[in-house]
C-alpha cells in the first residue's frame, strides 16, 4: 500500500492546529463547567454517555475522538509525527530505525508491569520485542511459579490470592542510578509488595502489607534504596473487621508504607488526610512525595471530586525517623504508623511529618525531575502540570508557595518523563498527545501559559504512563520514548471484543521546531492486557545468570546427582525423592509409592549448558516444574489414588525429548 491509499487527504476538513487548540480550550471550558456542577441531567435515555465524576457526555466524548483522528489524518499528510510505520515494519515514516538485526541485542531492558495479568514482562527497547515474562501475583505453569514447594508457599503467604494487579514497576538505585539487583512491584488489587530478583529474573518475595487496600504508587527512595515506598490508595476501615461503622469516613485510613528492601518488612507507616495515588522520591532521600484524591474522605465519585484543589503530600524522612525514634508511633496491624493527617499533633510543629502542598484537583502523575530540584504533579483533571520546588517546601509560610511553575500541556495530562536536556514528556490522555516542554521554561513563564511547550506528538490511543530511557535516574538517556496507550482501537487487526492496549515507541533524541518538537513516533506494539509503567534500563546495568550457581541454595535444597539420586523413606507414609534430570531422561527412571504416602520430590537438572532446561509435569497433581541448569526445585504431594502416572518434561530439550519420562507407580493400600 503506498503512502497515498493510507492518506485521508480527501476526507472532509483536517483542522488547522489553532482550530484543535481552539476545540480543546472550549472542550476544556465544558469539561470543567461539568465538573463543577452541582445539578446534573440523571435522565439518560440511552443517548448521552454519562461518565460519572466527569459527566463528559457522547457528544464532548466523540468530538475529542475526532479531534484526535483530524490531527492524525493532517499529519500524515504533511509527513509529520504520523503513525505510518507500524511495528516490524521498520521506520519507513521515520528516520530513526528501532529495527534491530536477527542476532542482534537490544540496547536497553525495558520492564513492563502486567497490570491485572499480575506479571512482569521483559521488552527489548528499541526493537519492542517481549523477551520474558516473570509471574509475580499469580501461578503460571510455564516457568512452574507457583507449583513448586518455595514459590507455591511465598504466594500462599502473602494472603494466597488468586491474582494481582501489578503497576508501577521501580528498580533499585545506588548512587542514584540503576543498580540492576532487584526490581519492586506494587499489587493494587491487595496491598502488596513484590520482590523480583534481577540475577535470576524471578520474584523472590511478596509482602501483604498491613492497614492498606490498594498498594498503587510504588517508588525506591534514592539515591540508595534505604527504603521501597507503597501507597495505599483506597481508604479501608482500620481495623476491617466489621467492627467500624462503614458510613462514618473517621474509620477509614489511607497510609503510605514504608519497606526495607532486603527483609520486605514494613519499617514504618504514615497515616494520612485523603487518598494516596502515585509516589516518588527526592533525588537525596530526604523526601518523599505522592500525589492524591478525594480529599473529600468521601465514598461516591462526585463527591470525591468536589472540591477543586488536592493535595501533593511531602513525607519528611527525616523528621519521620526523628519521631519514631522519639516513640511517637503506635503499633497497628504489627507495624509502627506516625499520624500524618492534617492537624496531627506530628503536624502541628514546627516540623511537620507530612507537608500538605494544594494542586489542581486530583493531581495523578508524581515525577521528580532529574536534577532532583522540582517534583510535579500531573493533573488529571486539570490541563496543568505543577512544578514543586523541592528545596522551598520547608521555607515557604503558605505550602502554595512552593508551587513555581504550572504550564498547560493538554487535557487529560497523567504522567510525566524527561530527557537529558531539561525536557518534559506528559501523557494527555484526553487528547491522545504528549506534550514535550521545558522545565526551566515553564518556572520562568507565567501560570497556566503555554510558554514552555516545544512540541506536541499523536499517540493511538489515550495514553496513561510514559517513561523514557534511564529516565528514573540522575542522568536519562533521552534517546526513546515509550507511550503505553490505553487504547488501540482500529490500529491492529481485530481480536474480539478485548483489545489489546497499544504501547508506542517514539525517538526524543533530536530537538527540532516543528509540530511534535522533534519526537517522532517509530512503532507500535500490541500488549496484552493491560501494562500501566515500565522502567528502562541500560543493558550495561543488568547482567543476569545465564545458569544457576548452587552456591546460592547452598543449605536449603541438596544438589542431587545421578550418584546420589535415590528414594528415601524417611518415616512410615513418608517418601522423599532426589532425582536428577539430564537430556534426555530422569533418574532415578522409576517411582513407587503407596496410596496415601506424602511425597517430596527434590530435582536437580545438572546440566550446565545455557538453555537447556527441563520441564517436571505432573499432571495429576497439577503440578510442572521448570527446572533451569544447575537449579534445584521441590515439591510436595499426597499420592492419594492409586495407579499409574506418567511424569514427562514439558520444555523441548533434544531429539529424544517426547521420550523423556518416567512412571510413577502409586501402589494400593495393603
Ligand atoms: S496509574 S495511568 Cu496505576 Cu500509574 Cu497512572
Ligand atoms: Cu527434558 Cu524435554
Amino acid at each position: 500500500m503506498t503512502a497515498h491509499e493510507n492518506c485521508a487527504c480527501d476526507a472532509p476538513g483536517p483542522k488547522s492546529a489553532e482550530e484543535l487548540l481552539r476545540e480543546h480550550e472550549a472542550q476544556l471550558g465544558e469539561l470543567l463547567a461539568e465538573v463543577e456542577e452541582e445539578e446534573r441531567d440523571r435522565e439518560d435515555g440511552g443517548v448521552s454517555l454519562h461518565l460519572a465524576g466527569l459527566d463528559l457526555d457522547r457528544r464532548d466524548f466523540m468530538k475529542a475522538g475526532m479531534a484526535v483522528g483530524a490531527t492524525s489524518a493532517l499529519a500524515g499528510c504533511s509527513g509529520l509525527g504520523g503513525g505510518g510505520a507500524n511495528g516490524n515494519g521498520g521506520g519507513s515514516a521515520s528516520s530513526h530505525t528501532h529495527v534491530v538485526a536477527p542476532g542482534d541485542h537490544d540496547e536497553y531492558y525495558g520492564f513492563w508491569s502486567g497490570g491485572h495479568s499480575g506479571e512482569i514482562r521483559i521488552v527489548g527497547v528499541p526493537s519492542m520485542r517481549e523477551l520474558m515474562r516473570i509471574p509475580v501475583f499469580q501461578p503460571e505453569g510455564a516457568r512452574g511459579y507457583g507449583h513448586d514447594d518455595q514459590t507455591s508457599q511465598m504466594l500462599d503467604e502473602a494472603g494466597g490470592y488468586a491474582w494481582g494487579d501489578s503497576h508501577h514497576p521501580i528498580l533499585s538505585e545506588t548512587g542514584g542510578t540503576y543498580d540492576g539487583r532487584w526490581l519492586f512491584i506494587n499489587d493494587k488489587s491487595a496491598g502488596r509488595m513484590a520482590r523480583i530478583d534481577l540475577k535470576y529474573f524471578e520474584t523472590d518475595a511478596i509482602t501483604n502489607i498491613p492497614n492498606m487496600q490498594a498498594c498503587h504508587g510504588c517508588a525506591v527512595q534514592s539515591p540508595d534504596t534505604k527504603y521501597v515506598y507503597g501507597v495505599g490508595e483506597f481508604r479501608v476501615p482500620v481495623p476491617n473487621d466489621g467492627s467500624l461503622d462503614p458510613d462514618d469516613p473517621e474509620g477509614y485510613w489511607s497510609t503510605f508504607a514504608a519497606l526495607d528492601p532486603e527483609s520486605m518488612d514494613v519499617a514504618w507507616q504514615v497515616r494520612v488526610t485523603g487518598n494516596l495515588d502515585n509516589a516518588d522520591s527526592s533525588k537525596d532521600g530526604k523526601w518523599a512525595f505522592a500525589t492524591g484524591y478525594n480529599k473529600e474522605e468521601a465514598f461516591e465519585i462526585e463527591e470525591m471530586t468536589h472540591d477543586d484543589r488536592d493535595y501533593l503530600k511531602a513525607f519528611d524522612v527525616e523528621a519521620i525517623e526523628a519521631a519514631l525514634d522519639a516513640g511517637q508511633a503506635e503499633e497497628v496491624g504489627g507495624v509502627p504508623v506516625l499520624d500524618g493527617r492534617e492537624g496531627s499533633p506530628l503536624n502541628s510543629g514546627s516540623d511537620p511529618i507530612v507537608h500538605y502542598i494544594p494542586v489542581p484537583k486530583s493531581p495523578h502523575g508524581c515525577d521528580v525531575e532529574p536534577t532532583g530540584t522540582y517534583v510535579t504533579a500531573s493533573g488529571k483533571l486539570s490541563p496543568t502540570v505543577s512544578i514543586i520546588e523541592i528545596d522551598q517546601i520547608k521555607e515557604v509560610d503558605d505550602p502554595a508557595d512552593a508551587v513555581v511553575g504550572q504550564p498547560k500541556v493538554g487535557l487529560g495530562p497523567l504522567h510525566t518523563t524527561w530527557d537529558d536536556r531539561g525536557n518534559a514528556y506528559t501523557t494527555i490522555f484526553i487528547d491522545s498527545q504528549v506534550t514535550k516542554w521545558n522545565v526551566e521554561t515553564a518556572v520562568n513563564s507565567p501560570m497556566n501559559s503555554e510558554d514552555a511547550v516545544l512540541g506536541k506528538v499523536d499517540v493511538h490511543y489515550n495514553p496513561g504512563h510514559l517513561q523514557a530511557a534511564e529516565a528514573e535516574t540522575t542522568s536519562p538517556a533521552g534517546d526513546w520514548l515509550v507511550s503505553l496507550n490505553k487504547l488501540s482501537k482500529d490500529r491492529f487487526l481485530p481480536v474480539g471484543p478485548i483489545h489489546p492496549d497499544n504501547d508506542q515507541l517514539i525517538y526524543i533524541g533530536e530537538d527540532a521546531e516543528n509540530e511534535t518538537g522533534g519526537m517522532e513516533l517509530v512503532a507500535d506494539e500490541p500488549v496484552y492486557p493491560e501494562p500501566h509503567d515500565c522502567v528502562i534500563a541500560h543493558r550495561d546495568k543488568v547482567s543476569p545468570a545465564v545458569v544457576w550457581d548452587r552456591a546460592d541454595y547452598e543449605g536449603e535444597k541438596e544438589f542431587v546427582t545421578d550418584d546420589t539420586a535415590r528414594i528415601d523413606r524417611p518415616e512410615d507414609g513418608r517418601v522423599h525423592i532426589y532425582a536428577t534430570t539430564k537430556r534426555s531422561e530422569y533418574l532415578p527412571r522409576e517411582y513407587r509409592v503407596t496410596e496415601g504416602d506424602e511425597v517430596t520430590f527434590t530435582v536437580t537438572n545438572i546440566e550446565s549448558s545455557r538453555d537447556i532446561i527441563h520441564g517436571f509435569a505432573f499432571p495429576k497433581y497439577g503440578i510442572n516444574l521448570a527446572v533451569a541448569p544447575q537449579d534445584t526445585r521441590e515439591v510436595t504431594f499426597t499420592a492419594d489414588e492409586a495407579g499409574l502416572y506418567w511424569i514427562y518434561c514439558t520444555y523441548f530439550c533434544s531429539a529424544l525429548h517426547l521420550e523423556m519420562r518416567s512412571r510413577f507407580i502409586v501402589e494400593p493400600q495393603q
